[in-house]
């Protein structure tokens, strides 16, 4: 068959950003958009000839006819062979999964995460390396360098493939295997995982879970491992089946997007334990009964409790937090002797750690959490950790963190986040902020004496790749932090997120809300910032 080149021209958005690009559907959907970035991509790679990648996306709106170009575009570059998730699905962590466990070259995910979608909401797309984990800075600058030269791209004009037949296909020389979305992941988390423990727990008669899957792509995943292979009730699994416009409803599991399910965990019907995941599976939420289980909270807690499950029983190498997670792992490493590596935001920045062998155990504040079985954090993976956690300790989700507490203080935590405010706006109070730094050292503010600030940077200890202008870190002298950094994944202005924390050891305390707790550090990081004036905002629109 024959290969076409296609003639294009460069558009000059097309930056990676946290997590891939992402870009409303309509911008996906202009002439040679897509096809430029894919072919980007592959000329960004090399040695891919006759070899293997994987190819799955969330469901969202676009998906099966962005992959239907992808594979297309595949064969015209040389790859031999493509693994396609059936009906076009694989979650970012199963992407992950297959990649590791067929040694392919590498892997293009389609997803959006946590955005909206539909015709009018997001769409995105991000390059995996072949350890399974996202593509590091080296290469998605090397793709954004291509895709502002791009003059041609290559395909095949062939028709379509049944993205829904399990089976052989060809496309010109390459195979394309439409694979099982779900069996392989759900193997390595039986792999993990004590489910005789899980399994005795969801049938004892006294213990109910809900899971939401938020109409995204973990409905699948986790009907199979939770109602087929551990048993679960039927009806445990909310809001599973994939949507190509989630229902409407915003596929982030937070207090606010999964109010059905923090509803439901209140009075007399309440689960003991209530979990979501987002649009692409690699999120999750922990709640008990009238409780929920902060992200940064839950990786101290499985760090603390590792060695209760089968795949970590021999204990944890290291861990590592995103620089905006809370302190509260740094205890638990602490107290184990091994070393808590800090971050920038993004999952790319535990690859390095995750393949040396540094860390087994990682995790950040935006509902992410993680471990060496895969190299993406990893929504259903966590909600199994605290299910084998619960079947072993017997205990409810509520007192285990308030002993956790007990034992470590309790590191209070919030993240404001303002939404979609003007990107000169956020970007002026940035400047601002780097530039006032240095004078705000030993400055205090009531109780609150300024011990260090600074732009966080980040010196990878593996290959010493540098990565600076990561947030803006105020470090004050008991431990508290404020810290301003504009998110690297919204696609409407900037959103501009504040995450404010400090340690409480008073057990009168424990139980306050964060809110209230740290209403002082609150007012004084909206202050320190001129947020009204930067923003125009007098209050966040998500608080977490
Ligand atoms: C992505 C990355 C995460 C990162 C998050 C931060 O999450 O994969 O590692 O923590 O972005 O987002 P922001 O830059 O908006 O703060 P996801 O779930 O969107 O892929």
């Amino acid at each position: 068959m024959e290969i076409t080149n296609i003639q294009t021209t460069p558009f000059d958005d097309q930056r990676p950003g946290t997590s891939g690009l992402r870009k409303k559907v309509k911008v996906f959907q202009q002439p040679h958009y897509l096809e430029n970035f894919v072919q980007s991509i592959f000329s960004a790679l090399e040695g891919f000839q006759g070899k293997t990648l994987v190819v799955g996306g969330d469901g969202r709106y676009y998906n099966r006819e962005a992959l239907q170009v992808i594979l297309k575009m595949a064969a015209a570059n040389g790859f031999g062979k493509v693994l396609v998730g059936c009906g076009a699905l694989l979650s970012t962590p199963a992407a992950s999964c297959v990649i590791r466990k067929y040694h392919a070259f590498g892997g293009i995910i389609l997803s959006a995460s946590h955005n909206p979608g539909g015709p009018n909401a997001d769409f995105g797309i991000k390059y995996n390396t072949g350890n399974g984990g996202p593509a590091p800075e080296k290469i998605t600058d090397a793709i954004y360098n291509l895709s502002l030269e791009i003059s041609e791209y290559h395909t095949l004009e062939t028709a379509d493939i049944n993205l829904d037949l399990i089976g052989e296909q060809m496309i010109g020389d390459m195979h394309v295997e439409i694979i099982n979305p779900v069996s392989d992941y759900a193997d390595l988390m039986e792999s993990i995982f004590d489910f005789n423990a899980m399994r005795t727990l969801l049938s004892s008669g006294d213990f109910t879970m809900r899971f939401d899957a938020m109409n995204a792509i973990t409905g699948p995943y986790a009907y199979e491992i939770l109602v087929q292979r551990l048993g679960a009730a039927e009806g445990t699994v909310l809001r599973g089946e994939p949507l190509a416009d989630f229902g409407g409803a915003h596929p982030d599991p937070n207090l606010k997007h999964a109010e059905e399910l923090v509803a439901s965990m209140n009075g007399g019907n309440a689960a003991n334990f209530g979990a979501a995941s987002d649009g692409d599976g690699d999120r999750n939420m922990i709640l008990g009964y009238d409780f929920y289980v902060s992200p940064s909270d839950s990786l101290a807690v499985l760090a603390d409790n590792a060695t209760l499950v089968p795949g970590y029983a021999q204990g944890l190498t290291g861990v590592a937090r995103s620089m905006p997670t809370s302190q509260a792992v740094d205890r638990v490493a602490d107290e184990l002797g091994i070393e808590c590596y800090e971050t920038p935001t993004g999952w790319k920045f535990f690859g390095n750690l995750l393949d040396a062998g540094k860390i087994t155990l990682c995790g950040e504040e935006s509902f992410g959490t993680g471990s060496d079985h895969v190299r993406e954090k990893d929504g259903l993976w966590a909600v199994l950790f605290w299910l084998n956690i619960l079947a072993v300790r017997k205990q409810s989700v509520a007192d285990i963190v308030y002993e956790h507490w007990r034992k470590y203080g309790r590191d209070v935590y919030t993240r404001h986040d303002y939404e979609a405010v003007s990107v000169e706006g956020a970007n002026a109070l940035m400047e601002q902020l780097r530039a006032h730094s240095s004078e705000l050292i030993e400055q205090k503010f009531d109780e609150y004496e300024v011990e260090h600030c600074d732009d966080f940077r980040y010196t990878d200890p593996i290959d010493h790749s540098v990565s600076s202008h990561q947030g803006i870190r105020i470090l004050f002298t008991s431990s508290a932090r404020i810290i301003y950094r504009l998110s690297g994944t919204g696609t409407d202005g900037a959103t501009l997120r504040v995450y404010i924390e400090q340690p409480e050891n008073n057990s009168e305390k424990l139980d306050w809300d964060p809110q209230d707790s740290l209403a002082k550090l609150i007012a004084l990081s909206s202050a320190i910032a001129d947020i009204e004036k930067h923003t125009g905002r007098k209050k966040p629109d998500v608080i977490t």
